[in-house]
């Protein structure tokens, strides 16, 4: 008889709802150094119909407003039916009743704007999925990267310009400071996301723009996340997964952030540090990458030279999944 798998004890687990305060205090506390103290960091998610881009919203603004209920801010679909219509910016915002609750839940203490009102230093443009090979150009990337394209302009298939929602003169602030493509764990090596993707690393080069990858699903994927969500940071056939894709597409694997979203599996609840740690990283990543490169961009070009210093690390996820690949 096949010896039963031991379940580890809390204190072994890789995601601790301490990690997860932290990792969340430190994303609520980002800023850019000066004199770019007061932007907000723009991420575009990209990707196939149906991988998991509202998702990705609904799932963090679910671990930023801690009410043990799954946020609906943007609709969900299976795929094809839910297609996001109009490019959207959404905004992290808590109102005063949240930040209460963010310091009684979380223990994380905002800083809140005028009118007791506290944004979150990023916000997620969220596009139409992918419906085939070769589409970036007719979807009008070049727009949403560069800031031309503003929140509301129509999405359709066949590339129009609504004139009314293009900003004619977007500056360093309004363009997209991080790209994530999203890309379901199972469909990374099919014709379609294969043809997008080295399109999309392509462009991202060339208006040097950082690019990560958001890789969804790994609970659909791999058995032992769907069981265990804390899996995802031990299963070796998901550490595998990351090292293709890193493989098929030229991405660093410390690049390629493995999830699982809040949504379809019935295991997962609001809360889940196993679920909110690994898409905290995701944004962590994000964000210290749009700073990179802004340092190395706006910064140097206006000749305003930022104060030295060393973005503490948010890295417990990193780091112990380091550790755990090497043992
Ligand atoms: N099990 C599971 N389902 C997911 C995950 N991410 C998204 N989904 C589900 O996949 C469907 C499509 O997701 P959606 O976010 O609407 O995709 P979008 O078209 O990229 O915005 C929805 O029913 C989601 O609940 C995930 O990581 N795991
Ligand atoms: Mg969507």
């Amino acid at each position: 008889m096949a010896a039963a798998i031991p379940v580890p004890p809390p204190e072994h687990q890789s995601f601790t709802a301490a990690d997860r305060d932290a990792l969340l205090g430190d994303i609520c506390a980002f800023k850019l150094p000066p004199p770019l103290e007061a932007w907000r960091l723009n991420f575009l998610l990209i990707g196939p119909a149906g991988a998991g881009k509202s998702a990705i919203i609904n799932s963090l603004h679910t671990a930023m407003h801690p009410r043990g209920v799954l946020s609906e801010v943007v609709e969900q679909g299976g795929g094809e039916e839910q297609l996001t219509r109009k490019f959207s910016k959404v905004l992290f915002r808590l109102l005063p009743k949240d930040i209460q609750r963010l310091k009684a839940k979380r223990g994380v203490e905002v800083e809140a704007e005028r009118g007791g009102v506290f944004h979150a230093p990023f916000c997620i443009l969220d596009t139409m999925g992918w419906w085939s090979a070769g589409v970036l150009d007719t979807m009008l990337i070049n727009n949403m990267m560069s800031g031309r394209m503003m929140d509301g302009h129509p999405l359709s298939q066949d590339g129009h310009e609504e004139e009314q929602f293009m900003n004619p003169s977007p500056t360093p602030a309004d363009k997209v400071h991080c790209m994530i493509a999203v890309i379901p764990a199972s469909e990374y090596n099919t014709e379609e996301i294969r043809a997008n993707m080295a399109q999309l690393v392509r462009k991202a080069r060339a208006a040097n723009i950082p690019l990560i990858v958001a890789l969804t699903k790994v609970d659909a994927q791999f058995a032992p996340v769907k069981a265990d969500a804390q899996a995802i940071a031990t299963c070796e056939a998901v550490h595998s997964c990351v090292c293709a894709v890193a493989a098929t597409y030229s991405i660093k694997a410390c690049n390629i952030v493995p999830l699982q979203l809040y949504g379809e599996n019935p295991r997962v609840k609001p809360g889940d540090p196993a679920i909110e740690i690994p898409l905290l990283n995701l944004v962590w990543k994000a964000a210290c990458a749009s700073e990179d490169r802004l340092r190395q961009t706006v910064l140097r070009g206006e000749g305003v030279s930022p104060p030295s210093y060393q973005r503490p690390q948010s890295e417990s996820f990193g780091a112990k999944r380091a550790a755990q690949m090497e043992n």
